[in-house]
């Protein structure tokens, strides 16, 4: 045979030495999560691809996902311990022992508890999860309650609906729905694997209303019907197809009437929302909203998916309680095909099967402890999720009062992701303990006292379950870069040097996941030898009814439409029914313009693919889409600069004049750092009732910049 190059081809084997080795993809959700063939060579990663015998991803891989090679070897990671020299924000560091580190960190930390108590010091996590069980233990157990995360302003609104209403967690049946009711969704985009899902089932007949302002890879594929209804609105556009439901007797009665507390008042409420009214609030044809009605009522069952779009709004809770409530008065809950009790396994994420972790999570929890960052501002985010909220940090700390938070411990800290982020810099700057714990020397680790060096997925192992009665603990393929440790190790060592009276957090990873799944009939030396994800024999299935049949954790016990939590509390200035409230304009004159800031891009997550080179050169400048008309009218072409204007700030644009944008409405990407679309969005723009910023609705001016 002639010379082949088997390396430069990349051919595994014993001619070129290239192994195979199994991991995952941790970029995104941990619902997501897709299998990866990892190419190493001499401890080098040399490529990435699907791995076909994953049983959820099998063998595809998004943009990102194919990225992983650049993307670990990221030219930012930090790869030692560092310790500031400069002022904060410089970016002047020493590398340091990881002794020395640790050890300084936890005197710290051990002071401001000494000094001023240990509800002072505040623990961060940015978008990863894995660790989160052990983050929030660490600050339970150093005496916290302030432990806070990105959901902040992910899809914890919508799951604080379903609290709300259902006492607990649900989600979606879409293997034997009727019909999928995909409320912002385009999961082509932003739930890859979702995708595949709900196409195959398609085929098999069932019905697809898609409903976002846009025209998307999932209106055109996927939907029979697309509701386009003006950003922020869906509330009124929910609540005048529940008008449509009863009005037509559409209606489940036996159901309400044995489930559903609060009917009388809300039928009252949505008389008001006819097509007509719903077509003026919202732009949606009344004929639509009609239409749509009918395809629910003839399709019997229907169900939506988890959404943080529709939190991303100053009505965004409000909003999604009244999509919600079109499945109460139809029955369809906890039912084949319509919202299912999720049974909480890890990492907020149903798997069919019961662990221990919510427990292992809550069991140290503080309750005499002053309560966390944002509790005062968002009551009913607290009583739900007594978790801070993240979203007012920096005003806690800027206060500078009795209140404020002296010490910050974060584990991917990305200042950009909050509303009128440069305040969070203000604030990092006032603290008297800042950790970053990332991959990256990102622009918020330059304001840390010290940062600590995280590895990735690729160069540690973890715990994974999927739904489905799926569980795999992967193994690293390379070894760390530099002086890397994992988030767990890291989190170990601090809950060691801490000296905390917590035996179980201080035994490591290992004894902490094995703990967690005590009673799960599978061990973690069968886990760690699977290759891919294998199925946990043993466990029965769900019986569907069961839940509401013992009665569900509201007040009532039953399905609330009028929250009983809320009545309860005048003094939280919030409504028990599913009211609606449009976005907020602050000058309907001078900002004409709605903007919907972060609908997904594939090729880029918050801040971690804008400098990885090949996710990048897919869409290479910070852009924004608007529509064919809006471009006539102000004169502007492909690639030219735009300026987009709001209440607080003004920043230059790309422009992407587009058919799949309606006119006035405008659509950009956000965590570029030469272009943060948050330091211009009003940070007190916020839900009341979530504490979530209104990214996806921000009215707005826009300007041509003349060449
Ligand atoms: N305008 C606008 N803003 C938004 C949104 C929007 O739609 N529009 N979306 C909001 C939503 S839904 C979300 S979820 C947030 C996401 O916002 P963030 O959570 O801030 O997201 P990232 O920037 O992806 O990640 C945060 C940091 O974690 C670091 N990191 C990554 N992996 C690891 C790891 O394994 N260990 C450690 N220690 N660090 C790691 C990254 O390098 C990064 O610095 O943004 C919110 N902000
Ligand atoms: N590629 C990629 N995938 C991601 C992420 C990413 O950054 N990039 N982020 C991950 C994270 S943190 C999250 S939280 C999820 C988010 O996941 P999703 O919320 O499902 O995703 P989005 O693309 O933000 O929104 C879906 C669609 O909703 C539409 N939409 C926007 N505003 C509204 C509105 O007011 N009403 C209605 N009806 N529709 C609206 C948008 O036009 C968009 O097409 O995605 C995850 N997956
Ligand atoms: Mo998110």
């Amino acid at each position: 045979m002639k010379n082949i190059d088997y390396e430069h081809g990349k051919v595994p084997g014993p001619e070129s030495g290239i192994e195979i080795r199994r991991s995952m993809c941790d970029v995104c959700s941990p619902g997501m999560h897709c299998g990866l063939n990892v190419y190493v060579k001499d401890g080098k990663i040399l490529k990435v691809e699907g791995m076909p015998e994953h049983p959820r991803s099998k063998g595809k891989l998004c943009t990102k996902g194919l990225s992983n090679r650049q993307y670990v070897y990221r030219e930012d990671r930090v790869l030692t311990p560092l310790k500031r020299t400069g002022e904060r924000g410089e970016g002047k560091f020493e590398p340091i022992s990881w002794e020395q580190a640790i050890s300084e960190i936890a005197e710290k930390m051990n002071a401001i508890k000494a000094n001023y108590g240990a509800h002072k010091m505040a623990f961060y996590s940015g978008y990863s999860k894995w660790y989160r069980p052990m983050l929030r233990r660490l600050a339970s157990s150093f005496g916290s309650q302030s432990y806070g995360t990105e959901s902040s302003s992910c899809f914890t609104s919508g799951l604080m609906a379903w609290q709300v209403a259902a006492g607990q967690a649900m989600g979606m049946d879409p293997m034997h729905t009727n019909l999928f009711l995909g409320w912002g969704a385009n999961p082509v985009f932003s739930r890859w694997p979702m995708e595949g899902t709900i196409e195959s089932v398609k085929e098999r007949g069932m019905k697809c209303i898609i409903v976002d302002p846009r025209i998307t890879p999932a209106t055109e594929r996927l939907a029979d019907l697309h509701l386009r209804p003006h950003l922020g609105t869906d509330g009124a556009l929910a609540l005048s197809i529940a008008h449509v439901l009863i009005e037509n007797d559409w209606i489940d009665h036996a159901f309400i009437e044995k489930y559903v507390h609060g009917f009388p008042q809300y039928a009252a409420y949505v008389e008001s929302f006819t097509p007509e009214q719903g077509e003026a609030l919202t732009g949606v044809p009344a004929a639509d909203i009609v239409k749509a009605a009918e395809m629910l009522h003839e399709a019997g069952s229907f169900c939506i998916p988890e959404s943080s779009t529709l939190g991303h709004h100053r009505n965004g809770l409000q909003n999604y309680r009244a999509i919600m409530s079109l499945l109460l008065i139809t029955g369809n809950f906890d039912r084949t095909g319509g919202q299912i009790p999720q049974i909480h396994s890890f990492l907020e994420i149903a798997c069919g099967f019961e662990t221990h972790e919510e427990e292992f999570m809550e069991e140290r929890f503080p309750h005499d402890a002053p309560k966390a960052v944002g509790a005062k501002e968002f009551p009913l985010w607290y009583e739900l999720r007594h978790d801070m909220q993240a979203n007012v940090f920096a005003d806690n700390v800027l206060r500078q009062d009795e209140e404020s938070m002296r010490g910050l411990l974060a584990l991917g800290m990305n200042f950009r992701m909050f509303t009128q982020d440069a305040k969070y810099l203000e604030a990092f700057k006032k603290l008297d303990l800042f950790v970053d714990v990332d991959l990256f020397l990102t622009d918020s680790a330059k304001y840390a006292d010290y940062v600590l060096p995280a590895c990735t997925s690729l160069e540690r192992g973890e715990l994974k379950t999927y739904p489905g009665m799926l569980g795999w603990y992967t193994k690293p393929v390379i070894e760390k870069l530099g002086q890397s440790k994992s988030d767990a190790e890291i989190i170990t060592l601090l809950a060691n040097a801490l000296d905390l009276d917590d035996e179980l957090l201080r035994a490591g990873y290992d004894k902490i996941v094995g703990h967690i799944l005590e009673g799960v009939p599978v061990t973690l030396d069968q886990l760690k030898a699977a290759e891919w994800p294998m199925k946990i024999e043993g466990i029965a299935p769900y019986r569907m009814g069961s839940t509401i049949e013992k009665g569900l954790h509201t007040p009532t016990g039953k399905l609330e439409l009028y929250s009983e939590l809320i009545a309860t509390h005048p003094e939280w200035g919030l409504d028990p029914l599913p009211t609606y409230r449009a976005p907020y304009n602050p000058d309907p004159e001078k900002y004409p313009f709605m903007l919907c800031a972060g609908a997904r891009l594939p090729n880029a997550i918050h801040s971690r693919f804008h400098d990885v080179p090949w996710a990048r050169s897919l869409r290479t400048d910070p852009s924004v889409e608007l529509s064919l008309e809006d471009a006539d009218a102000l004169g502007v072409e492909l690639g030219d600069d735009v300026e987009i204007v709001t209440d607080v700030g003004a920043l230059t644009y790309k422009a992407i004049p587009t058919a799949t944008v309606r006119p006035g409405d405008l659509f950009v990407y956000h965590g570029y750092r030469e272009r943060d679309i948050n330091s211009i969005l009003n940070g007190t723009n916020l839900d009341p009732y979530s504490g979530f910023p209104a990214y996806r609705s921000a009215y707005c001016d826009l300007r041509r910049v003349e060449k």
